[in-house]
């Protein structure tokens, strides 16, 4: 049977080169465990949340699947110093990271016989991240939900891809079979998706948050946060649009940060329309339907092998 394979595959001992993106307060064990049971990579997000609870989410993920597993760890965390031990003790296979610089951990992950690949946002920070020896990275577009960098994937990938030598996983932006295969025209040589797992059976979200990923519209989402230095994209929902006012109306910084505080978990646990902040991706309005997330993963990796093996019908 034709299948698409890549270096990431073998490296991890992955069947497909698609990962589940680190989603903060969403990417749980059981999320992740039916992820990899798929033949993708599952990915547990360490978020805002200390060790132990990350070392809990592991375990739940061992105990619903043998595969290889991964931890993202958000580093802006104010527990990243010792989320990043939990991960060597837990023996993760993989270690994701991201919205900042994960310098100084890796070697240490790296000694632990744990695969790392930082999220880069730039060509300065891919070429740092080679250096230090990262075993692959994962280049996001600011398509993506969350924590957004500057540039688009279409423009971000092609770039670091001519950076570095390791394989690059591209993410943002991408939901079905023709994202993933104009990544690999790209030269990524993997996929990351977000925003479509969050319609996956075993994603545990409110059903108030996913009934407005299923119900999104193509301009359904924005970016906040700027002024801050920390742009967020999400649902355009009235949380949003009033930070966005406030942002905008000169509202002192710690006043703001304070309005966005717990609204992740507000929209994630409680569905709040009105105080929750509902991260998306731009892909938003091509989540159709709930389907586990097995399901998810064969389907979009199917969608592509079919479009790159007709890809050649170009070229005459
Ligand atoms: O990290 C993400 N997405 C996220 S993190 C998050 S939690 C959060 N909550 C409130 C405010 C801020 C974050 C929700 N979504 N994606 C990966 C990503 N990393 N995107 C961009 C970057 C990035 C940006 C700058 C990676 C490295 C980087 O380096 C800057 C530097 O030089 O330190």
């Amino acid at each position: 049977m034709l299948m698409i394979k890549s270096a990431i595959c073998e490296m991890l001992g992955i069947e497909y080169p698609v990962f589940q993106g680190g989603m903060a307060w969403i990417a749980d064990g059981k999320l992740g465990a039916a992820v990899s049971n798929g033949g993708g990579l599952g990915i547990i997000a360490a978020s805002n949340a200390p060790g132990e609870y990350v070392r809990e989410q592991i375990k739940v993920a061992k105990s619903i699947t043998n595969k290889p597993i991964g931890v993202n760890i958000m580093l802006l965390s104010p527990f990243v110093d010792e989320v990043a031990k939990v991960v060597i003790e837990e023996k993760v296979g993989v270690v994701t990271t991201g919205a900042g610089n994960p310098s100084k951990y890796i070697k240490e992950w790296l000694a632990a016989g744990i695969k790392v690949i930082p999220v880069v946002a730039s060509v300065a920070m891919a070429k740092l991240m080679t250096r230090l020896g990262a075993s692959a990275l994962i280049a996001e577009g600011g398509e993506s939900g969350g924590h957004v960098g500057e540039l688009t994937t279409m423009v971000l990938v092609p770039q670091i891809c001519d950076a570095t030598t390791l394989p690059v996983i591209a993410a943002g932006g991408i939901a079905d079979g023709r994202g993933v295969a104009a990544a690999f025209m790209l030269g990524a040589q993997g996929i990351q998706m977000g925003t479509r797992f969050l319609s996956a059976n075993e994603c545990t979200i409110h059903p108030i948050y996913k009934e407005k990923i299923l119900k999104a519209t193509d301009l359904c989402t924005m970016v906040t946060g700027k002024r801050l230095g920390h742009p967020v994209r999400s649902l355009r929902t009235p949380f949003a649009r009033d930070y966005s006012k406030a942002e905008y109306g000169g509202m002192p910084d710690e006043e703001l940060e304070a309005l966005g505080a717990g609204a992740l978990r507000l929209a994630v646990q409680e569905g709040d329309n009105e105080k929750g902040c509902f991260l998306s991706g731009q892909v938003a309005a091509m989540v159709k339907k709930e389907q586990p997330a097995a399901e998810i993963v064969k389907e979009v990796m199917e969608e592509a092998e079919q479009i790159l093996l007709r890809a050649s019908q170009w070229v005459k």
